[in-house]
């Protein structure tokens, strides 16, 4: 069994396995390289003869235990046929959405439209580079799809005030997002991907009334999808005022705090393996402080499964020879 299923599954606390979320990315010069050359974010994820490189990056230089393949949760509305682009230093702009059309689009004509993603998982997982290593899919989950579909921008710190307005539209479409989201998933898993990880980057936006209808329900189906699938499940509710709560109602195999959440008090409520928590921002920081952060999180977690990551995505600031050091402190820990 790989380290991070060692720790997810058979609740092993005796190493902290380690990856990072966006460890491929824009901190990497080898990846700016890339990114240069392909301006269209989307035809870049879509590149099976690309993506498996940039997955790879992070493996080559850091002791990682996990890859996650390089693409992003918008594709899902991309292969629905919403026109996604990205701009530089304003992120995603997605068009305009015509429920009726996308109630009618055909599984098969969806998994055409995002086939190279699943080419790139089949390339990859076969790499010497993640010989007992995880290959991780991932989706949005359905709340966090809706956001970027309806608003069509990145919300920032809040939605667009008439953002509930439609909620025919609302509920139609929330339907047809969690059905592709299974497919995404399914064909994910098909072509490698050992553990799925659920991205739900807004769920904090969500008052604490409406948790319930588009957080709990909709993931907690995904989350038993998955596990029917026999597949690792991990959740990311970043933002959440409860994760207990969150955990009791949706049962992931393990769940990823984000930098807000106090370890400490996190830990004498939850009892599954937990990922993840420490501020992408300690990154940016010198070594003895980085030592000092990570240790601590290490220490805390020292008697529970835990999987070493950040509370949100790596910063493109951030010095890859401060990850090299990150690595060698975890893997050394104990
Ligand atoms: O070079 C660039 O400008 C592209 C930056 C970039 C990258 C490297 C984007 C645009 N997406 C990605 C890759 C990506 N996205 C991965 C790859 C695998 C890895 O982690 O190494 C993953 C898992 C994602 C997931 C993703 N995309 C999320 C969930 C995680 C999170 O950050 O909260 C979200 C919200 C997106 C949307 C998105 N894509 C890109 C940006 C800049 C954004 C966020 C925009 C916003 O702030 O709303």
């Amino acid at each position: 069994m790989t380290p991070i299923q060692e720790c997810i599954r058979n609740k092993n606390n005796k190493v902290s396995p380690i990856w990072i979320m966006r460890q491929a990315g824009r901190y990497l010069s080898e990846f700016r390289e890339i990114r240069k050359k392909n301006p269209d974010f989307i035809k870049l994820c879509l590149n099976e003869n690309i993506v498996p490189e940039i997955t790879l990056q992070p493996l080559k230089r850091f002791n990682f235990d996990a890859a996650i393949i390089f693409s992003d949760i918008l594709i899902v509305p991309y292969g629905l046929g919403q026109d996604v682009t990205f701009s530089k230093g304003f992120g995603p702009k997605l068009g305009k959405i015509n429920i009726d059309e996308i109630s009618k689009v055909k599984p098969i004509e969806f998994t055409d439209r995002v086939q190279s993603v699943y080419k790139a998982i089949q390339i990859t997982s076969k790499n010497d580079l993640l010989k007992n290593k995880d290959l991780i899919g991932f989706v949005g989950a359905p709340w966090t799809l809706l956001v970027y579909m309806i608003n069509k921008i990145s919300p920032k710190n809040n939605l667009k005030e008439n953002f509930f307005e439609d909620k025919i539209l609302i509920k139609e479409l929330i339907q047809v997002v969690k059905n592709f989201i299974k497919i995404h998933i399914d064909q994910q898993i098909k072509s490698g991907s050992t553990i799925i990880q659920i991205f739900d980057s807004w769920a904090g936006l969500l008052n604490e009334k409406d948790l319930n209808e588009y957080v709990y329900e909709p993931t907690k189906e995904i989350v038993n999808h998955i596990k029917s699938l026999d597949t690792t499940v991990i959740c990311f509710p970043r933002g959440i005022k409860n994760y207990k709560e969150f955990v009791n109602y949706v049962k992931p195999n393990a769940v990823n705090i984000d930098y807000e959440v106090d370890p400490k008090e996190i830990l004498g409520k939850i009892d599954i393996p937990i990922q993840g928590g420490m501020d992408p921002k300690i990154l940016l920081s010198d070594k003895d402080h980085l030592k000092k952060e990570s240790i601590k999180y290490l220490e805390i977690f020292k008697d529970h499964p835990y999987i070493f990551n950040l509370g949100h995505g790596i910063l493109p600031e951030t010095k890859p020879e401060m990850v090299s050091y990150l690595v060698d402190i975890v893997k050394n820990y104990k």
